[in-house]
């Protein structure tokens, strides 16, 4: 019998992979990010699962954490490249998985798409325990630098536990000797390989579309705001969130959701995510497989 904890994370998973090909379906020029983005979360829902995250849809300089906004009017463009984060959990055990859309099937640009997915299946393909952490980057980074092009450096995988999107080691995507952790049986981990032509940095950017419960502040709050902090925290469970969801839920009213998470941004109630921008402005692709160890081992990729 296969362990409950590995189901969750295959059940998770299976959501995901129904995200990602809805889209590709849905993406065109001139859809709406607003429309792709409902689409595809509700489609995590509908598949049992609950997101761990909302939908990232970073176009070319922005590596990542672009969300479209309550009334956001951007439509897919008629060229670039396109990265669609994903995220699900079942009872908590996560899925995360990226691709990238080459919008209007620009060669030069399919280039840094090859340069990440090849990274991605390098790593991938060492991924057994004994392996070092670093050991992943090393082969990501030399994958992408045959491309002619560099990996963000700055960015990486993360270690995956209950309700906990980053838990602490990070996949580098070079080869850097301080990642050092040794992959084992029960380990789950995020591998994401980015790919730029850029300098392979990136910075963060003056706005946030994501946020995260950060912790429960009491003194000199009002009773209203009390309130939505503790709906805030029940619905989330200190994974990020977009102001859609509060939304969604009906948690705090629309003309207000914006002014209450700006406040608890100040209060420190609310963690936040600022855009990611690869640092020369150069356009980025990523890759992203869930992977997990079973007991005995084996690597199963909850989201291929
Ligand atoms: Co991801």
């Amino acid at each position: 019998m296969t362990d409950e904890w590995i189901e969750s994370y295959i059940s998770a998973g299976k959501a995901v992979i129904a995200a990602k090909k809805l889209a590709d379906k849905l993406i065109k020029p001139g859809v709406s990010f607003l429309e792709i983005a409902t689409k595809c979360e509700d489609e995590i829902i509908n598949q049992g699962c609950d997101l761990s995250f909302p939908i990232n849809m970073s176009l070319n300089e922005f590596a990542a954490h672009y969300s479209p906004t309550i009334d956001d009017p951007t439509v897919v463009p008629n060229k670039g490249l396109l990265k669609i984060d994903l995220g699900s959990h079942h009872n908590g055990y996560i899925a995360d998985s990226a691709i990238t859309f080459n919008i209007n099937n620009d060669p030069k640009l399919q280039n840094y798409i090859d340069a990440a997915q090849e990274a991605l299946e390098a790593a991938i393909e060492i991924f057994r325990p004994g392996t070092k952490l670093y050991e992943l980057g090393e082969v990501i980074a030399k994958k992408i630098y045959n491309h002619g092009l560099r990996p963000i450096t700055n960015l990486g995988g993360h270690e995956l536990k209950r309700y906990k999107l980053h838990a602490g080691p990070f996949i580098p995507n070079k080869k850097d000797l301080s990642h050092k952790e040794v992959l084992k049986p029960g380990d789950a981990y995020a591998c994401e390989p980015f790919a730029t032509s850029g300098e392979g940095l990136v910075t963060n950017g003056k706005k946030s579309y994501i946020y995260r419960f950060a912790k429960r502040v009491k003194k000199n709050l009002p009773y209203e705001e009390i309130n939505y902090m503790k709906k805030i925290e029940g619905l989330t469970k200190n994974l990020p969130f977009s102001p859609r969801l509060l939304e969604k839920h009906n948690v705090i009213p629309k003309n207000k959701i914006q002014r209450i998470i700006d406040t608890f941004k100040r209060k420190k109630i609310l963690d936040h995510y600022p855009i990611l921008i690869e640092i020369t402005g150069a356009p980025v692709a990523q890759q992203e497989h869930t992977i997990i160890l079973d007991m005995d081992g084996n690597p199963i990729i909850t989201t291929k």
